[in-house]
């Protein structure tokens, strides 16, 4: 059995968990990470030495880093996971560079826009780090909302692991939980209202962020 570790509302542990939905892989979850520990416990990072989550574990094989996850969910299943991850170098490297970009570029821009706006106590909220991550953030959306404004349906054309990992940093964006005085992208909300109504964000992405 395929295990993941890693609690349910960290959007990395989202990303697996979403991508075995759309493969309709079987797997069990096992919390790990904040209040649930287990990180730090030898036998974990014995698996994951940065101590961070998702890790996924299946017959001696050992996954961390959530792109990677995805990859390695896509390749298991076989030819191009039914579209999920496209086998053509160049389509594959068109959806490998958005999920780069979301690691590299978009998620420490974005950071502070969720850690204050829900993981910090109203009392001790810094509003000039919030207002910079809208700054900073905004400035990546912008780039995927003129990319939508051509009329693709998805990142790439059809709908592939890098909507996964974009569309979970999107839930922080557009979350009610983090509103704060964003811009309006309607092609990137159109885009957003699209992976909306896949059943593996309505099950693991929609719910409340805490
Ligand atoms: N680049 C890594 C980041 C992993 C990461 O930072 N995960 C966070 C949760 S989103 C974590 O482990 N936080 C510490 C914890 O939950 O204890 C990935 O994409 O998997």
């Amino acid at each position: 059995m395929l295990i993941v570790h890693g609690r349910a509302n960290s959007a990395n542990v989202m990303k697996v968990l979403w991508c075995l939905e759309e493969l309709g892989t079987p797997y069990e979850r096992r919390d790990a990470g904040m209040e649930h520990g287990v990180v730090d416990t030898p036998g974990y990072r014995a698996m994951n030495p940065n101590g961070r989550i998702p890790t996924i574990e299946e017959d001696g094989a050992i996954i961390w880093e959530s792109n990677s996850c995805m990859r390695y969910l896509c390749l298991r299943a076989g030819g191009d996971a039914g579209g999920l991850y496209p086998a053509a170098p160049a389509r594959r490297a068109g959806v490998d560079r958005w999920m780069d970009w979301q690691l590299s570029t978009l998620s420490p821009a974005e950071r502070n826009l969720f850690w204050q706006m829900v993981r910090t106590p109203d009392a001790t909220r810094d509003m000039g780090l919030v207002h910079a991550a809208v700054k900073s953030s905004a400035e990546c959306w912008a780039i995927l909302d003129r990319l939508f404004a051509d009329g693709r349906p998805f990142l790439e054309g059809d709908f592939t692991i890098a909507d996964i990992a974009l569309g979970c940093f999107a839930r922080r964006w557009f979350g009610a939980e983090v509103q704060a005085g964003q811009p309006a992208f309607p092609a990137l909300a159109a885009w957003y209202a699209r992976i909306g109504e896949r059943p593996g964000f309505v099950k693991f992405v929609a719910p409340k962020l805490f």
